[in-house]
């Protein structure tokens, strides 16, 4: 296998989004916050299984995880025939769920296209005993129901091509020319794709592992000549996509800059696995949702369909269950922008449209609730559900600091789970303190995005990431530095927590050197234990306790991290990561 060790950059858009020309195309694409993934394809037939056997990892994968020759797997298509395929209802359901697109799979790693195709004869019309095209379906069905149509199509790898990348255990790799692969299937069935379906809201490429910069340019052409309008994800690769994407199932540690897109499964599996039972909850859905819009992140939640075209019972429940807490709050999330705070709260989420700020509260807050570090002036406050009553509130200054502190006094008002919101009317535009602040609750959490980068050095290696991660940091010199403001002084216990992919190593062991009020806490990072919540399913939050750290009094200090001992292991080194320490936050929390 052409495994090059060299850490792909899979998502990124180098230059920020808001530089290119053509921003505007991005406007119904930002205001739909939501979309829906189709990830449907022959994998739906043996649905994780093969030979009697459960496939581990996801079930679209599963051609390449047995490494099935092409002509035993291309048998597949002589099977499908689903019965209970219902695009109407697909795209009901994407309605109903509070969904502006849909992004469905036209061809997946696999190589089967599953739309009429006159380029390649691997396809769902002329391959399979059911001779229809279901894109078609979904095209009509999107036209008519208001739902933008976005196609997936894996340009970099394919099983199935000669030339197309990573199956080495049918066509060698030596003698693979991918331009050929490029000029005989990805342009033209983009030319079909672009031409037959009206108009296309976005090409959805993925996994960009070999194509060069040349080659995904030209694809970028290829698809801006055919439709201007229809945008390019941001794994088209090297930079060239009209916005970024982090990793799957990425929720990044605070807010991000530009546009930005975390695609996400309902259970573990994009397409249909028959043991995959392991569904998130409705309410861990509505908060990732909450948590990705305050965060100027999209939301692209998948579905897979069977084989008989079924969407899995426990999918339709959990999207319905999402429109239903829409239908009353989606205007805390359609058309909005993200926090003006870069950090998240203890309590909850802001997501804002104009003058309005709205809080998702996750849990009830105390009475008199409070928020540090808004300094707009407050109309009113009222809530989602009754914005007919006003609750009470006042903005004053904290002693010592001049720190903005607004008390709301939420007398009278229920909480419900997943989340209540209250929309907070500005009296002016929105203006925040910049700086991390301790929050009311007495916590400070320290995230990269509000780090400095410096250096001992003359120009750092360690980059802050634009999902919020720091990249390459594996030297001693290079540091992160925050200032903060104390409002409560005391004494602290110290957290730093780093990650890691799940199925990838965890680069630990490093000794880390925390330096803060003129004390220096040492510690070799270590899993000492993995945070609690949602960001932990598939990147744990690595927690090591690092001391304790006391503040004397109210005032602005500041604290560094820097490593004195890395522990740079070869193994930790993958397609997708640089081995270096993965940051994530530092937590301080009130020492008993
Ligand atoms: O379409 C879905 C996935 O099939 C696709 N992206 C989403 C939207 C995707 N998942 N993973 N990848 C692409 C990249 C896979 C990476 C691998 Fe591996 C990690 C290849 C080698 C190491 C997993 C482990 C597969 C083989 C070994």
């Amino acid at each position: 296998m052409a495994l090059s060790m060299r850490a792909v950059d899979i998502s990124a858009v180098k230059r920020p989004t808001r530089r290119r020309r053509g921003r505007d195309e991005l406007a119904w694409w930002r205001d739909a916050r939501f979309g829906l993934f189709i990830h449907w394809g022959l994998y739906a037939i043996p649905a994780g299984v093969w030979r009697g056997k459960r496939v581990p990892y996801i079930g679209e994968w599963l051609m390449f995880r047995e490494k099935i020759p092409v002509a035993t797997y291309a048998k597949l298509a002589a099977q499908f025939h689903p019965r209970h395929w219902d695009a109407a209802a697909i795209v009901r359901l994407a309605r109903e769920a509070g969904m502006g697109y849909l992004v469905v799979t036209t061809k997946h790693h696999d190589g089967f296209a599953m739309y009429r195709s006159s380029v390649c004869p691997y396809n769902v019309v002329d391959a399979t005993p059911w001779h229809h095209d279901p894109i078609a379906d979904l095209a009509r069905e999107c036209r008519r129901q208001g739902v933008k149509l976005c196609f997936y199509y894996s340009q970099d790898l394919d099983w199935h091509h000669p030339d197309g990348a990573w199956n080495t255990w049918d066509y060698p790799p030596e003698n693979k020319k991918p331009d050929r692969y490029l000029r005989e299937k990805v342009l033209p069935q983009l030319t079909e794709l672009l031409t037959h379906y009206g108009p296309v809201g976005m090409i959805w490429f993925d996994t960009p592992l070999t194509l060069t910069r040349e080659q995904s340019a030209a694809i970028r052409r290829h698809v801006k000549r055919l439709q201007p309008h229809c945008l390019v994800s941001g794994r088209i690769g090297h930079g060239l996509g009209d916005y970024s994407l982090p990793r799957d199932n990425f929720l990044p540690p605070g807010r991000l800059e530009g546009d930005w897109e975390t695609c996400a499964t309902l259970n573990h599996t994009w397409g249909f696995k028959k043991h995959d039972h392991e569904w998130k909850s409705a309410a861990n859905l509505i908060t990732t949702l909450i948590d990705l819009t305050s965060k100027g992140s999209n939301y692209l939640l998948n579905i897979g369909p069977d084989a008989d075209g079924r969407v899995p019972a426990p999918s339709v429940q959990r999207l319905r269950a999402i429109g239903a807490w829409l239908r009353v709050n989606g205007a805390a999330i359609h058309g909005t922008s993200p926090s003006p705070f870069r950090h998240d709260f203890p309590w909850g989420r802001i997501t804002t449209k104009g003058r309005t700020l709205y809080f998702h509260f996750f849990a009830k807050p105390s009475r008199h609730f409070q928020l540090h570090g808004l300094r707009s002036r407050v109309a009113s406050v009222a809530a989602l559900a009754r914005p007919h009553k006003n609750f009470s509130f006042s903005q004053t200054t904290a002693a010592g600091t001049r720190t903005p502190v607004l008390t709301i006094d939420f007398t009278g008002l229920r909480f419900t789970k997943p989340a209540t919101v209250v929309a907070v009317q500005l009296a002016k535009a929105t203006a925040v303190e910049p700086l991390t602040l301790q929050q009311p609750d007495r916590t400070l959490t320290f995230i990269g995005p509000m780090a400095r980068v410096g250096t001992n050095a003359k120009k750092p290696e360690m980059r802050m990431g634009g999902n919020g991660l720091t990249e390459n940091w594996r030297n001693t010199r290079d540091w992160l530095e925050w200032r903060f403001t104390v409002l409560h002084p005391g004494k602290f216990d110290v957290t730093v927590v780093t990650t890691h992919q799940h199925l990838e190593p965890w680069s630990g062991g490093h000794t880390l050197r925390l330096s803060s009020a003129g004390r220096t806490l040492r510690r070799k990072t270590a899993r000492e234990s993995i945070l609690p919540g949602l960001r932990s399913t598939y990147f744990p939050q690595i927690a090591t306790h690092f001391g304790q750290l006391s503040f004397p009094r109210a005032g602005t200090y500041s604290l560094r991290l820097q490593a004195e001992g890395l522990n740079l292991a070869k193994k930790n080194k993958t397609l997708f990561s640089d081995g270096g320490i993965q940051f994530s936050e530092i937590r301080l929390t009130p020492a008993e």
